[in-house]
């Protein structure tokens, strides 16, 4: 219960945060005019302690671009998304992000609310984007199946949703805020092929509602590596490869 609320204050409050670039340590993260999204120049990060979790880091992200990061469990994907969002002790380099953003992180959270509630998330009732992001999102069945529709109270004092239908929330909630980047921490992970294909279609692809927005996506499926502009391959905490899939 406890680990449970803590885990949900600190996704909320980064999501608060990058809706408000203000808010942003300017320590570790400034937030300069660029023709980057995001950028990282010989960035050398730790989560305390002797360890450096990351090193030599340099990325570029332009406005627009859909990037990938691969590489295997534990080799500093999620670190880098914290880099970005400054949430790491940053020990060397510059960290830049130019946009508000919007961060789906790896374990998706739910608040105690109703499902439509998770979504808009503060933000005002939009119908016709709210309906956009539930088909782009594969939620639409999923509302057909809970007893109140999306007026049904989820999370521990309501219906407990699957992981996968948990993901999508916390997609749909991200897509909804029209941000203008985002971090995706491998947001098909618990969603089977087919509806992953849909969300990648509908949402993160060229052809997706987040057409022309900045979008960061850390993934295992190899699937879509052909179908973004560029991947960074990290490995044991450093960036070995990048460029485009070809
Ligand atoms: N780490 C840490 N504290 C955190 C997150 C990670 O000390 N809050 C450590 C654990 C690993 C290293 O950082 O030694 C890299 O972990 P990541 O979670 O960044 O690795 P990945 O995201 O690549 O792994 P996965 O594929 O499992 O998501
Ligand atoms: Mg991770």
């Amino acid at each position: 219960m406890i680990a449970y609320m803590a885990q949900s204050w600190v996704s909320i409050k980064r999501i608060n945060k990058f809706l408000n670039s203000e808010e942003i340590d300017p320590n570790n993260v400034t937030t300069h005019p660029s023709e980057y999204a995001l950028s990282i120049s010989n960035g050398t990060f730790t989560w305390g302690g002797e360890h450096v979790t990351l090193k030599n880091i340099n990325l570029k992200v332009k406005k627009g671009n859909l990037t990938a990061v691969v590489g295997s469990v534990g080799s500093g994907k999620t670190s880098l998304i914290s880099a970005l969002l400054g949430e790491m002790e940053k020990l060397n380099g510059e960290v830049n992000i130019d946009g508000r953003a919007a961060y789906v992180p790896q374990q998706a959270w739910i608040q105690n609310a109703t499902l439509m509630d998770n979504i808009l998330f503060g933000k005002a009732f939009d119908k016709q984007l709210y309906n956009q992001v539930i088909d782009a999102c594969a939620l639409r069945a999923d509302l057909a199946m809970l007893p109140g529709g999306d007026q049904t109270e989820i999370g521990e004092k309501g219906i407990n949703l699957s992981g996968g239908q948990k993901q999508r929330v916390a997609l749909a909630r991200a897509v909804y805020s029209e941000s203008d980047i985002y971090l995706f921490d491998d947001p098909l992970s618990a969603v089977d092929s087919h509806v992953g294909k849909h969300i990648f279609d509908n949402v993160i692809g060229e052809t997706g509602m987040l057409k022309g927005k900045t979008k960061l996506l850390v993934t295992h499926a190899v699937v879509y590596l052909p179908k973004v502009d560029e991947i960074y391959v990290v490995i044991n905490g450093e960036i070995t490869e990048s460029g485009s899939y070809k």
